[in-house]
C-alpha cells in the first residue's frame, strides 16, 4: 500500500509509537522557530530545563510581534532572546528582518523536514513540502533540547486540485474555499495533503498562502509535495542544494478527499468574525469600506506585494480609505526598493509600515468605531483589530488593492487584463539581520540580558487527590484564545509577565473573571465546541494555571491549546454527553473525587459531582501514558526536570 506524503515524512522521523491513526505518536525535530510574543516564554522554559545548546540542526529565534515598543518591556524581550539565542546556539532575526513565517520559507525552510514553531502559523512551510507544526512554546523548548514532539497520529484529507485559477483570481480564495467547506474545526486532528495537476501552476509563495491559513481550519499542519516549482523557488532563493522531490505515492490511501477546480474559483471573502464565514463578492452585495491592510505571514511575499503595486500604480487611494503596506520581510521591502513598486505604493498614498506583524496582531492601525477593514490576514475574530466593533474581512492583496481604491468592496476581475508576474529568478539575498550564535567555545562567555518585566514561569503543583471548585467562568462555542488571552498593542508587552498579563484573561468575554478566579483560589472552566481555536499562545493557559484554574471541562477542544493546558498541568475534561452542558451555571461547585487515583489508574471514564444541583455529569479525561505522567507531575516543565534528573 503507498504512503502520503505526510506518513513518509513522520515515518522517516518517528522516534516513539506507530502510524496508527489516532494515537499518539512522538517524532524527531530538526527545526524550530519562535517569535518574541511566545519566545520569551519558551527560552525561560529552555533555560529551566538546563541543557547548554540547542541539539536540533537549525533554530531560528525571530523578532516580529512586539515591535511597537511603546515601553521598554518590548526592547528587553528582544534583548533577552537576542542574547539566549546567542549563548544557546540559535540564530537570530533582528526586529526588522520580517515575519518569521516569511523569512523562514525564504532561508530556512528545507522539503521533507520537520519543523515546530511557537506559532499556529509555523504550517506556512508546508508550502515547501515540510511537515511544519505549530506548537506550544514549552513543547518547543524540549524540541530544542533535543527531545520528541508528540502529537495524535494525524488523518490526512486529500485535496485534489484540477485547473488553473482564473485571472485576479488567488491563492487566497482557495484557501478560503477550503474554509468554506471545512469550517474552522474541520481540520483538527488533520493534515492537509494537496496534489494534483493544479498545484504545478502554484508557486511557492502561493502554495504558503494555502498552508498558512490551514491553521484556520483547526488543521495539525497542511503541505505541498516538493517539485520543479520549489526547486525554482530554493534556486532564486540560492539553496537548490536542499531540493529534493516529494510526493505521495500513487496509490496513497487517505481518510476524506476533496476536489477543488482552481478555474471555477472566484475572488471571495471572510466575514467577520470568524475565517470560515466565507462569501463571494455577489452573496457580500455593496460594501463601503473605511481601511485597508495588506501584509502579515498569509499575504506578504513579493509577488503578493508586486501586484498590489501594479494595481496601485498611478493610481490614488480612496479619500474615505485608510491603506496600509507592511512588506513581510526584509528581502520582499528591499526588492520592492530596487525594482520601483515601492515608489508605486507610496506614490499611491499607502501607509507602509515595517516587515513585521503589526496591525494582523493589533499592534497599530486598529479601525475606526464599527470601521469596515479589509485584510489580507488570517483571522478576523472580534476585537483582535483592537477596535471592539470593528468589522474585518479576509480577502486576497488582489481584492484589498482594487478595493482601496474604489471605497468599496470590489471584484478585481473588473481590472481587465492581468499581466504575468514569475518568481524571479534570484532573490536580493543578503542575512546580514541573521545574526549567528556564538561558537562553542565563546557561548560560556555570553551574558543573558534580563530586564524587570520578565518574570519567572508560574507555580505548578502535581495533580491534586479530588479537585473541589467552582466553575469560576461558563462560555460558549468557538472560544478563542484571542478570548481567553487576548493581544493587541496593550497586553502583549506583558507576556513575560504573567502574573501582569493574567489581570487581562477573558477580557474579551468577562472582565470580571481574573478577579473572581484568584478570589476562588481553584476553580473549572466550562466551554462549548473547539475551545481554545486560533493561536498556540501558551499564556492562555498560563494565565488560567496563575489563576488557580484546575480543569476546563468542554465539548470539544482546539489542538495545540489543549496540549498546552497538559503542558500547564490543567486537567482537559470533554462532555461525554454534550447536552450535560446545560447541568453547569458559572459559580456551581464541581467535584472530581479521587481524581489522582483515576488518573494514575489510567481511567478515561470519569464523573464530575454538580455538589450545587447534584447532578452526576459523565465526562471524559483522555490521556495516554506521557500526558498521564505530565498531569501527575504538575505538567511538562516538572515532567522534563523529572526526566533530566
Ligand atoms: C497569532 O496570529 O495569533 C499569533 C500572535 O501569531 C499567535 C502567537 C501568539 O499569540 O504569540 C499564533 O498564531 O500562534
Ligand atoms: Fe504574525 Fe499575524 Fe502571522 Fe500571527 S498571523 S504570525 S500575528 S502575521
Amino acid at each position: 500500500m503507498g504512503l502520503t506524503l505526510t506518513e513518509k515524512i513522520l515515518s522517516a522521523h518517528l522516534v516513539e509509537g506507530e502510524l496508527i491513526r489516532g494515537t499518539e505518536i512522538g517524532i524527531r525535530i530538526d527545526q524550530t522557530l519562535t517569535q518574541d510574543a511566545t519566545g520569551t516564554m519558551a527560552y525561560l522554559e529552555f533555560e529551566a530545563m538546563g541543557v547548554p545548546r540547542v541539539r536540533t540542526e537549525r533554530s531560528v529565534a525571530y523578532i516580529d510581534h512586539n515591535t511597537l515598543q511603546n515601553g521598554f518591556e518590548n526592547a528587553d524581550d528582544h534583548r533577552f532572546i537576542g542574547s539566549c539565542a546567542k549563548k544557546h546556539g540559535l540564530f537570530f532575526s533582528r526586529p526588522g528582518n520580517g515575519i518569521c513565517h516569511q523569512v523562514h520559507l525564504e532561508r530556512y525552510g528545507i522539503p521533507g523536514k520537520t519543523l515546530i514553531g511557537s506559532d499556529s502559523h509555523t504550517p506556512t512551510g508546508g508550502g515547501l513540502g515540510m511537515l511544519a507544526i505549530g506548537a506550544g512554546g514549552l513543547d518547543v523548548a524540549v524540541a530544542m533540547g533535543g527531545g520528541a514532539y508528540y502529537i495524535t497520529c494525524p488523518k490526512i484529507v486529500k485535496v485534489e486540485l484540477t485547473g488553473k485559477l482564473s485571472p485576479w483570481v488567488a491563492a487566497k480564495d482557495v484557501i478560503l474555499e477550503v474554509l468554506r467547506r471545512m469550517t474552522v474545526k474541520g481540520g483538527v486532528g488533520k493534515v492537509i495533503e494537496y496534489c494534483g495537476e493544479g498545484v504545478k501552476t502554484l508557486t511557492v509563495p502561493e502554495r504558503a498562502t494555502i498552508t498558512n491559513m490551514g491553521a484556520e481550519l483547526g488543521a495539525t499542519s497542511s503541505i505541498f509535495p516538493s517539485d520543479e516549482m520549489t526547486r525554482d523557488f530554493l534556486r532564486a532563493q540560492q539553496r537548490e542544494d536542499v531540493w529534493t522531490p516529494l510526493a505521495a505515492d500513487e496509490d496513497a490511501v487517505y481518510d476524506e478527499c476533496i476536489t477543488i477546480d482552481l478555474s471555477t474559483l472566484v475572488p471571495l471573502a471572510a466575514c467577520p468574525h470568524s475565517p470560515d464565514n466565507v462569501k463571494s463578492m455577489e452573496e457580500i452585495g455593496t460594501l463601503k469600506i473605511d481601511q485597508v491592510c495588506i501584509g502579515s505571514c498569509t499575504n506578504s511575499s513579493l509577488l503578493d506585494m508586486m501586484k498590489v503595486a501594479h494595481i496601485l500604480k498611478g493610481k490614488t487611494v480612496h479619500p474615505d480609505v485608510s491603506l496600509s503596506i507592511a512588506p513581510g520581510s526584509k528581502q520582499v521591502l528591499n526588492m520592492l526598493a530596487e525594482n520601483g513598486c515601492l515608489a508605486d505604493m507610496i506614490d499611491a498614498g499607502a501607509r507602509i509600515l515595517e516587515s513585521a506583524c503589526g496591525p494582523c496582531i493589533g499592534m497599530g492601525q486598529s479601525p475606526n468605531s464599527a470601521g469596515i477593514s479589509l485584510r489580507t490576514f488570517n483571522r478576523n475574530f472580534e476585537g483582535r483589530s483592537g477596535t471592539k466593533d470593528g468589522q474585518i474581512y479576509l480577502v486576497s492583496p488582489e481584492t484589498a488593492a482594487v478595493s482601496a481604491l474604489t471605497g468599496y468592496l470590489t471584484d478585481p476581475r473588473t481590472l481587465g487584463d492581468m499581466p504575468a508576474f514569475p518568481l524571479p529568478e534570484v532573490f536580493t539575498i543578503n542575512d546580514n539581520m541573521l545574526t549567528p550564535p556564538a561558537s562553542e567555545s565563546e557561548m560560556e562567555d555570553v551574558e543573558i540580558l534580563r530586564g524587570p518585566n520578565i518574570k519567572p514561569y508560574p507555580d505548578t503543583a502535581p495533580l491534586l487527590e479530588t479537585i473541589e471548585a467552582p466553575c469560576s467562568l461558563k462560555v460558549g462555542d468557538n472560544i478563542t484564545t484571542d478570548h481567553i488571552m487576548p493581544a493587541g498593542a496593550k497586553i502583549l508587552p506583558l507576556r513575560s509577565n504573567i502574573p501582569a498579563i493574567s489581570q487581562h484573561c477573558f477580557a474579551v468575554c468577562d472582565e470580571t473573571f481574573p478577579a473572581r478566579a484568584k478570589e476562588m483560589g481553584q476553580s473549572i472552566i466550562v466551554g462549548g465546541t473547539n475551545y481554545g481555536q486560533g493561536s498556540s499562545r501558551e499564556h492562555a493557559a498560563l494565565a488560567p494555571l496563575y489563576l488557580g484554574v484546575k480543569a476546563v471541562l468542554v465539548k470539544s477542544f482546539a489542538r495545540i491549546h489543549r496540549a498546552n493546558l497538559i503542558n500547564a498541568g490543567i486537567l482537559p475534561l470533554t462532555f461525554v454527553n454534550e447536552s450535560d452542558y446545560d447541568k453547569i451555571a458559572q459559580g456551581d461547585v464541581l467535584v472530581l473525587d479521587g481524581i489522582r487515583k483515576s488518573v494514575e489508574e489510567g481511567k478515561t471514564e470519569l464523573t464530575v459531582l454538580n455538589k450545587t444541583n447534584g447532578t452526576q455529569i459523565p465526562v471524559l479525561c483522555e490521556l495516554t501514558g506521557r500526558t498521564k505522567d505530565i498531569m501527575l507531575a504538575g505538567g511538562l516543565l516538572d515532567y522534563t526536570r523529572e526526566q533530566l534528573k
